[in-house]
């Protein structure tokens, strides 16, 4: 008879000698589509994307296994100019991925010319002895300027560099991009079972969730300032409860978030709430609540508290 916890252990198949493997940091400006490239290809939504730079906190990981190979894509928060300690701390998560990696993925925003932010990431890149692809993403918009556009990245692109052009969002050109990446990648094993998705659990997905409507729902002010923890996650047969806290820095944020009567957490938990229904299979009971913690953006320790990877 089987060990019948044996039987629940995740199986990692013993991959074949032509079986090719790897890590593939996504890396370029806040805002440029990265996550958004990340769950279109690992096909889930592992990480939460919105119009507001900044969005990634954390190194995250979505793994998609085909029958020739299985990349481990690491999505990382924007690099940009910091003004606070989470910011530093977000900035240094990103490029301490690019030499940790197999093949970087530097995604651009190809429906604005290069800029600063590209360039400052270029030279970030110039010294590393990792692959590079440079991936030319939104070329759904300015479909009329693209010449144009595609001419400003060429400048960027350096001599061993390949360029690659795509949508995150209508999916074109995606298949040529994840047929390049796998060119890049060396035999290797399976690292994870075959049908995992991400290395994150559950209840940071959750947070996430809470996270993300925030951001959709709440206007300037309020995305950065907000942190979002999993206070308890209670799973039953029929139901899984949720107890989450939302720290904000002010009370007049405090208020933003709660709304008039309620009616803002009410709207955030309902969606967030429907979202996580869809994640965990299941029904979910959400609760939320809002505390002011002033200045936790610029705590080292309340920061590594709140689980982002305070590199020291
Ligand atoms: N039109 C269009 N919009 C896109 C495309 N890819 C992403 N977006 C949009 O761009 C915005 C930012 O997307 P994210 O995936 O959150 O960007 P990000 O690079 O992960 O941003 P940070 O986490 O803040 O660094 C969202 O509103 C996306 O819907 C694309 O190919 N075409
Ligand atoms: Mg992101």
């Amino acid at each position: 008879m089987s060990n019948p916890v044996e039987s629940f252990l995740p199986v990692i198949p013993v991959a074949s000698p032509e079986f090719k493997s790897g890590f593939i940091a996504i890396i370029g400006r806040p805002n440029v589509g990265k996550s958004t490239l990340m769950n279109r290809l690992v096909g889930e939504k592992i990480a939460i994307t919105s119009p507001v730079p900044q969005t990634t906190r954390n190194r995250l990981q979505g793994i998609l296994t085909t029958s020739e190979a299985q990349i481990i894509f690491v999505d990382t928060p924007g690099i940009h100019k910091p003004h606070h300690e989470l910011g530093k701390v977000l900035v240094q998560n990103a490029v301490s991925a690019i030499n940790n990696v197999d093949v970087v993925l530097f995604v651009v925003d190809a429906s604005s010319p290069a800029g600063g932010g590209d360039r400052y990431i270029t030279d970030l890149l110039q010294h590393s002895k990792t692959p590079i692809i440079l991936g030319l993403n939104k070329i759904d918009l300015q479909e009329d300027k693209r010449d144009k556009l595609r001419e400003s990245y060429q400048e960027i692109c350096q001599e061993n560099w390949e360029m690659v052009d795509f949508s995150a969002v209508t999916g074109d050109g995606l298949d040529n991009l994840q047929e390049k990446l796998i060119t890049k990648l060396d035999f290797g094993p399976y690292y994870y079972p075959p049908d995992l998705i991400t290395d994150q659990p559950e209840r940071f997905i959750v947070g996430e969730l809470i996270r993300e409507q925030i951001l959709l729902l709440t206007k300037e002010e309020i995305p950065h300032s907000v942190a979002v923890t999993v206070e308890k996650m209670e799973e039953s047969a029929k139901l899984t409860k949720i107890y989450a806290a939302i720290s904000v820095e002010r009370t007049s944020q405090k208020s933003i978030i709660i709304g008039h009567k309620g009616s803002m957490l009410k709207e955030i938990g309902t969606v967030s709430r429907q979202q996580m229904q869809k994640l965990l299979s299941g029904k979910v009971y959400l609760e939320l609540f809002v505390k002011v913690e002033p200045k936790w953006r610029q705590s080292r320790l309340r920061l590594a508290e709140f689980g982002y990877d305070v590199i020291s």
